[in-house]
């Protein structure tokens, strides 16, 4: 017998399920004339790649039309979104970035 609780005692349990919270993929897409080198340098300044991780993400851009480039929290995910958007609009570029739920 436990003796910890006493005779007669009830113990009940509490919710313990942790919250997370949601994750966001940001994702680059393909289009006929952004230049590939262009692409490189976006994944290098505003995802952490290496040049070689970069080039490898934007061949499978170009190949399937679209990759994940990382998965960030709501916030960090639309500042990459924005970042990426702006940067390319200055460059006139055409490239798409967008966010969707994991
Ligand atoms: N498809 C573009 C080209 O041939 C390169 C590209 C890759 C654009 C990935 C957008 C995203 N110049």
């Amino acid at each position: 017998d436990d003796p910890r609780h006493g005779d007669g005692d009830v113990v009940l349990e509490t919710r313990t399920k942790t919250q997370r919270p949601p994750l966001y993929k940001v994702l680059i897409l393909n289009d006929d004339y952004t230049p590939m080198e262009f692409v490189v340098h976006v994944l290098e300044r505003f995802f952490g790649l290496t040049h070689a991780q970069a080039f490898e993400v934007m061949l499978t851009v170009h190949k399937k039309g679209v990759a994940v480039v990382g998965v960030f929290s709501f916030e960090v995910a639309e500042t990459k979104v924005a970042q990426v958007m702006d940067f390319a609009r200055r460059h006139q570029h055409p490239l798409q970035c967008t966010m969707e739920k994991e």
